[in-house]
């Protein structure tokens, strides 16, 4: 195994944790489908600026930011109606997709660590991420998946990556974490693994190294 595969300081990689939606394939266009239908039923517009903010963020959390976009209010009983109806949405968005909604380099690279023995675990808030896998035909290529069902505490707190470590039998000073949200940098950070990040400086501060794609890991 190459020890320069990832370009990163401190030392060996073992185990690699990939974010989902923004690192492996763009959910994030769906997502903002079924958003802004829930918006125009509830009589706002819903903008794809104002999306940028659900990057990353918990289902339930999205909801909020987006009532607060549009000055809504609504009761605990309503928040779910609401959220259930979107993902209901988004899930049927999801039914389209296939392979081709992967990321430039997401199948390659993830063929190559598993060619080269490093570990891999998925790390995402989606609760939809095993249909997702499913239909991007990429399950197989992961040694763990934590996702949304799993976790009960969200971004930017560490737990979805500390699991994923746990999984994969690795201390997180050997992992690195694929990442395009602040919040799963943080979470990363705030874990104790390095991090790479899939974006700029100036909106991802704090991450050890920084691409466009997973095709600049090849
Ligand atoms: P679901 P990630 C996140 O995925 C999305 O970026 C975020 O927009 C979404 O609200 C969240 O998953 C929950 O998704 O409604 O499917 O459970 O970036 O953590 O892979
Ligand atoms: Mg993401």
């Amino acid at each position: 195994m190459k020890e320069d595969l990832f370009s990163l300081p401190g030392g060996k990689i073992q185990g690699a944790i990939f974010d989902l939606d923004g690192v492996l394939v763009d959910t994030a266009k769906y997502h903002y489908l079924a958003w802004k239908r829930l918006a125009r039923e509830l009589g706002f517009d819903f903008r794809e600026e104002d999306n940028e903010r659900l990057k990353g963020v918990s289902r339930m959390r999205s909801l909020e930011i987006l009532l607060e976009t549009g000055r809504c209010k609504m009761n605990g009983a309503e928040k779910t109606e609401a959220a259930a109806k979107k993902n209901n949405w988004y899930v049927e968005y999801l039914r389209t997709l296939d392979e081709s909604a992967l990321l430039p380099g997401a199948r390659e690279f993830l063929e190559r660590l598993k060619a080269e023995g490093i570990k891999t675990a998925l790390g995402s808030a989606s609760k939809n991420a095993p249909l997702i896998l499913e239909r991007l035909g990429i399950g197989g290529l992961f040694n763990a998946v934590i996702d949304g069902n799993r976790v009960s505490r969200a971004k930017p707190d560490p737990e979805v990556f500390l699991k994923g470590a746990e999984a994969l039998h690795l201390a997180p000073r050997v992992c690195v974490v694929f990442e395009d949200a602040l919040a799963g940098v943080e979470a990363a950070r705030a874990g104790g693994m390095r991090v790479i990040a899939l974006g700029k400086p100036d909106l991802l501060p704090g991450a050890d190294r920084y691409i466009s794609s997973l095709k600049d890991m090849l």
